[in-house]
């Protein structure tokens, strides 16, 4: 997708260097916006292989407001794995274990899991419950009765409850938007990983409007991603650079079950995805 590739020319090009939070360093710059229009195809990458099942159990399980690896963890899905590792690590129950053997233990220890595997009231809990608010279900009902809204907003970041998550929402706030019966969506994304986190996000959220818009009767516009601190880490230059010397290929479609009339109904299998044919994957390391 070229506005994924021109993002990363730009960073390459303009951003500054910049330390961080996991001493890795990045180069930075901030403020920036891109627009992918779902007419022209569902926007995953092409010029490496996204793993597409990771995203969508992530999307399900914030949609039920769950906050517990677990769910991801029975799924097959380990990409939230390091920071409640990172807390266990640091609890006085770590009796040495690796990742590995915790991971095994969030998967048969159902007392376990709860107590090392929550990552406090991050995004689930926030979508549905933010100070007993129910979010999702207010952004439907703002759809249905009252397209017009500009109040159409669902906000993650809760500053009461930030320090007891395991990480801060990057993805703070996201906008609906509906004009000549078409649904769009913006999201304001506070800080973002561009190798890794990237294009994980935009997938994402690019689901999450699609689901919506199935279910609120309204056909796909744009979304819009709006990032504050938008970075490379030094250990990924290398990883984009390869991506952009790959060319793009057609972006995919993705088929969503039309059964489904609720947006708290839908299940891993109601997602297809059609002609994705990616450049091979490439690995980097998450900082955490
Ligand atoms: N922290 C950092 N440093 N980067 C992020 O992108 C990030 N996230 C979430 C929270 N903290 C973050 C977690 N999301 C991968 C992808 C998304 C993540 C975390 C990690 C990752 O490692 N992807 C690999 C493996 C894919 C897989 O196993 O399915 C990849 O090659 O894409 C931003 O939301």
């Amino acid at each position: 997708m070229k506005q994924y590739l021109d993002l990363c020319r730009h960073v390459m090009e303009h951003g500054s260097f910049k330390m961080d939070r996991t001493g890795t360093g990045t180069k930075s710059v901030f403020g920036y916006q891109m627009r992918y229009d779902l007419a022209e195809g569902f926007p995953l990458l092409t010029t490496k292989k996204v793993h597409l099942k990771s995203i969508i159990h992530e999307l399900l399980w914030f949609i039920n407001g769950d906050t517990n690896i677990k769910y991801l963890i029975n799924h097959g899905v380990k990409i939230w794995n390091e920071w409640p590792y990172e807390a266990f690590k640091k609890s006085v129950d770590y009796q040495n274990e690796t990742m590995d053997e915790y991971i095994e233990k969030i998967k048969n220890d159902e007392a376990f899991a709860k107590k090392h595997g929550d990552l406090g009231p991050v995004y689930g809990a926030q979508w549905r419950q933010f100070n007993g608010v129910d979010q999702l279900q207010y952004i439907l009902d703002e759809i249905q009765n009252n397209p017009d809204s500009r109040r159409m907003i669902l906000s993650a970041w809760n500053p009461a409850e930030i320090k007891n998550m395991a990480l801060p929402p990057c993805h703070t706030l996201i906008q609906f938007y509906v004009r000549d019966n078409k649904l769009s969506l913006q999201l304001y994304q506070r800080s973002a990983d561009i190798f890794l986190g990237v294009p994980f996000n935009i997938a994402s959220y690019a689901l999450l409007l699609m689901m919506v818009a199935q279910v609120t009767g309204l056909k796909t516009g744009e979304f819009v991603h709006t990032i504050g601190d938008a970075h490379i880490y030094s250990n990924h230059f290398e990883q984009i650079e390869l991506q952009l010397s790959r060319e793009p290929k057609a972006r995919p479609k993705m088929v969503i079950n039309p059964n489904v009339k609720s947006l708290f109904d839908y299940k891993y299998e109601d997602f297809e995805l059609k002609d994705y044919h990616p450049h091979p994957a490439i690995k980097g390391k998450v900082a955490i």
